[in-house]
């Protein structure tokens, strides 16, 4: 990893394949001069203007590529803070990779993948905790993921460590203090005022920590749809996602496969498990469907357990998925084949897949489940670790101080959270971190 940015690198920061344009970004110090080596502008001899673009043609040596549009970007108003230029030409793997060549023989280095962040990361521009948002952002599917990492590239995630360091520092000043000049800071009182900042502040960073609304926002809600064969399981699935996605017969065990399928609901993206249908059976294929359906349900936020009203003596829900704490819902399918009349249990939702009737009360059920989640200021993994692992140093501090040991304990906890708080941010980062970080990008950001 380039921690120097001595090079200039390039990358095609669209995604491959055939497009109207395709952008390539270089940057570095060198990145005017290499520009000036593969495009000539049709018009405007001289100085490139910053941000304005020009038309021209792109060219290896004496050999035209494309026609495309270039623009330069000095530093640092630019994304890495360095000397940026882009390369706006026809997005065929054919001009792409030509002028990437003409690129490199002029002297620019292919880009690692992420390495533009990383420089705007290095230089300042951003920290760490936006580095990733960038990354979040451009995997955004659904509303909601977006919305959230643009907050946190805004600087949500930021903010709010921030002014959890401050405090921490601010309690930290307090104990030191009392380490120093123990004669004059000697107030029993004053301990416990300390160690009960230290628990709020330790609330706090528990509460952004909360690992299931991050990853709703961010993975959206994933719901296997389980019962017994020709409960109608594929058929719901169809009808949700309005199209034919599982192949519906009424020959019991179609489905051996798990299937998903997505839609937005709410801003949130919702994923359904269709699954192979819970029974005893002596064909092996199907068997190691029905494993691969526990497997699936036990990783799903929530079960809908599909019965069919018409066939009575249901069929029990497995102990594994009642014993797994999982939300189930009981959902009583084929509605349209009962009579209009007739009964219907009351402790779920009955639905017809066929004349749709009841998925409105379907979506509705996960619509509440959305309107539960907290607002949390954390969505990553890596942070929402790093949160609890300050708010556990917190804690010992807390008790240090509750024991009345001496405040060098206390202080050694603090100091530890500190360290970790600032890991969130790229304050105290090695190059190991940034590396796991940045290898996750494309190339091209
Ligand atoms: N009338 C009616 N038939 C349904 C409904 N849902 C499923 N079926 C039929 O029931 C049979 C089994 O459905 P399927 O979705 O394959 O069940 P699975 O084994 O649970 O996936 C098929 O013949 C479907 O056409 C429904 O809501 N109404
Ligand atoms: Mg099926």
């Amino acid at each position: 990893m380039d921690l120097l940015m001595r090079d200039t690198i390039a990358a095609c920061a669209t995604a491959p394949g055939a497009a109207g344009i395709a952008v390539i970004r270089i940057s570095g110090s060198r990145a005017e001069e290499i520009l000036g080596q593969v495009f000539t502008p049709r018009s405007h001899p001289g100085k490139m203007e910053h941000g304005r673009l020009y038309l021209g043609t792109l060219h290896d040596g004496p050999k035209d590529i494309d026609e495309c549009m270039a623009v330069v970007m000095r530093a640092p108003k630019s994304y890495t803070r360095q000397d940026v230029a882009e390369i706006q030409l026809h997005g065929s793997a054919y001009s792409v990779t030509a002028c990437l060549n003409a690129l490199t023989a002029a002297g620019a280095r292919p880009a690692e993948p992420g390495e533009f962040t990383l420089r705007a990361y290095l230089n300042g521009r951003i920290d760490l905790s936006q580095a990733e948002s960038v990354m979040s952002l451009i995997q955004a599917n659904n509303e909601r993921a977006g919305q959230s990492a643009l907050r946190q590239l805004n600087g949500g995630a930021s903010r709010f460590i921030g002014e959890a360091q401050a405090e921490l520092v601010s309690i930290l000043a307090q104990v030191e203090a009392a380490i120093d000049y123990p004669e004059e800071v000697d107030d029993p009182a004053e301990g416990e005022a300390l160690a009960e900042r230290c628990r709020a502040l330790s609330d706090r960073l528990t509460d952004a920590a909360k690992e299931r609304a991050a990853r709703l926002i961010r993975d959206g809600l994933h719901v296997a749809l389980l019962g017994p064969p020709n409960a109608g399981k594929s058929t719901l699935l169809n009808a949700l996602l309005g199209e034919d996605k599982a192949i519906v017969t009424d020959i019991p065990g179609t489905t051996r496969d798990v299937l998903t399928g997505s839609f937005t609901l709410d801003g949130y993206s919702v994923t359904l498990y269709d699954t192979a249908g819970i029974h005893e059976t002596a064909d092996q294929i199907e068997r190691l469907g029905i494993d691969r359906t526990y497997r699936a349900a036990l990783q799903a936020d929530a079960v809908w357990w599909l019965t069919d009203l018409t066939a009575p003596g249901s069929a029990e829900l497995p102990e594994a998925v009642r014993t797994s704490g999982l939300p189930v819902l009981k959902v009583y399918t084929q509605l349209d084949r009962l009579p209009p009349d007739a009964p219907l249990p009351r402790d779920g939702i009955a639905v017809s897949a066929v004349t749709g009737q009841g998925l409105d009360l379907l979506k509705a059920e996960l619509s509440s489940m959305f309107a539960q989640l907290p607002d949390t200021p954390l969505t990553q993994q890596r942070h929402i670790q790093a949160a609890r692992e300050a708010a556990s140093s917190l804690q010992e501090a807390a008790n240090a101080l509750d024991e009345h040991l001496s405040q060098e304990f206390a202080a050694v906890h603090l100091h530890a959270a500190l360290e970790t708080l600032g890991g969130i941010t790229g304050e105290q980062t090695d190059e190991r971190l940034l590396d796991e970080i940045f290898s996750n990008f494309c190339v091209g950001k």
